[in-house]
């Protein structure tokens, strides 16, 4: 029984394997018969799934390492990330030593004797000095802001930067040039609204003309009119506002501003200066009618006329200018000690004044009526 059941197992066993075969056959040959070779992976499929193709991402390329056929391999080191870059910082710049705005007032009657109420012109300014790293002047920006015409000339309004005055003139004086070496100008003519009407390119060995009349640059061209002198409404301070009765007040129709990019900073070291030097702006105010040209006492300190005031002078801009034929002496009581201070001071440097003196229009008359012109 057991050799027959030994029997019995092998032949179904053959008999299975035979099926199979046979099988296995008939599969070959109708695949066969359909276009399948035996090696077809259709083949395979049959007997086991084919693995699931995975999306093989492109090998990326090492950006430090680049390898070109036939030459040596080049290994780079990998790029240092990008630090955060800083805010450029803006140059240093140095602004005018009073204030930062300024003004400069003149009167008109060379050699005199005038009224000195100086306020036959009146202007404001600003000055900026670009520093570089090396503690140089590489750029100067000038701006003019016209405020008042106390008198009944018109008048041209100058800026020498080369400390030569153009000829012919009264006045030959060589003063400090306000740069030294080369540099490019550019002045450009706003109108009241801040807008630029012109530009120019003026000549540095030659006055600059900042306002070609003073009159035009406060609205009234041709006029002999005094304006921003007298007030609004009638005044009992000034005799000569009280026979002109109430004068409109009229702003500037005009301001300026002057560019100057120095070609050579080197030379112009600041050597430890820390405001800017206001005797190397020449402001000039030439007369039409007397073709007189009048320096300021910022810049020849031997200015004066027959009466020993000088002719003109650069003052805070927040300073208010005496009205019409008011003598500055009268609104400002200190103006005579400080004016005999600068008539000493021409033939001694070393002259001093206490600071009240020097500081003569911080001290305004006071009481009622004021001989000081308020802009409305
Ligand atoms: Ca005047």
């Amino acid at each position: 029984m057991r050799a027959n059941g030994f029997v019995s197992t092998q032949s179904k066993y053959q008999q299975r394997k035979q099926v199979r075969r046979r099988a296995l056959l008939l599969i070959a040959i109708a695949l066969l018969m359909n276009g399948c070779q035996p090696s077809d992976p259709a083949l395979t499929s049959l007997s086991r799934p084919a693995p699931k193709q995975m999306a093989v991402p492109p090998k990326k390329e090492d950006p430090a390492i680049k390898i070109e056929p036939g030459e040596p391999v080049k290994v780079e080191p990998p790029a240092k990330p990008n630090p955060i870059p800083e805010p450029p910082k803006p140059p240093p710049e140095l602004k005018f030593g009073i204030d930062d705005m300024a003004a400069v007032a003149f009167e008109d009657l060379m050699p005199g004797p005038g009224d000195w109420d100086f306020n036959d012109f009146v202007t404001n300014f600003s000055i900026t000095e670009r520093i570089n790293g090396e503690k140089q002047v590489e750029k100067i920006t000038i701006e003019f802001f016209p405020r008042a015409v106390g008198g009944s000339y018109d008048h041209k309004f100058l800026l020498v930067v080369n400390g030569h005055k153009s000829q012919p003139s009264n006045i030959g004086l060589l003063t400090k040039p306000l740069f030294e070496g080369g540099a490019d100008a550019l002045l450009s003519r706003l109108d009241a609204d801040g807008r630029v009407i012109g530009v120019e390119s003026p000549r540095l060995d030659q006055d600059i003309v900042i306002f070609p009349s003073t009159h035009a640059a406060l609205g009234a061209p041709g006029s002999n009119a005094v304006i921003n002198t007298c007030p609004t409404t009638s005044t009992l301070a000034s005799p000569t506002c009280r026979s002109l009765g109430p004068q409109p007040f009229l702003p500037a129709q005009q301001s300026v501003r002057l560019e100057i990019v120095l070609k050579e900073p080197g030379k112009n070291p600041l050597n430890g200066r820390t405001k800017v030097d206001t005797s190397k702006y020449r402001m000039v105010l030439h007369v039409k009618e007397t073709r007189k040209d009048i320096d300021i006492i910022d810049v020849d300190p031997k200015n004066f006329d027959a009466n020993h005031y000088p002719y003109g002078f650069i003052i805070p801009q927040s300073w208010k200018w005496p009205l019409e034929g008011i003598n500055i002496g009268v609104a400002y009581p200190l103006f005579e000690n400080y004016r005999q201070y600068l008539n000493e001071r021409a033939s001694n440097p070393q002259a001093r004044v206490p600071p009240e003196v020097e500081k003569w229009f911080l001290s305004p008359r006071l009481g009622s009526p004021s001989p000081l012109y308020s802009a409305p």
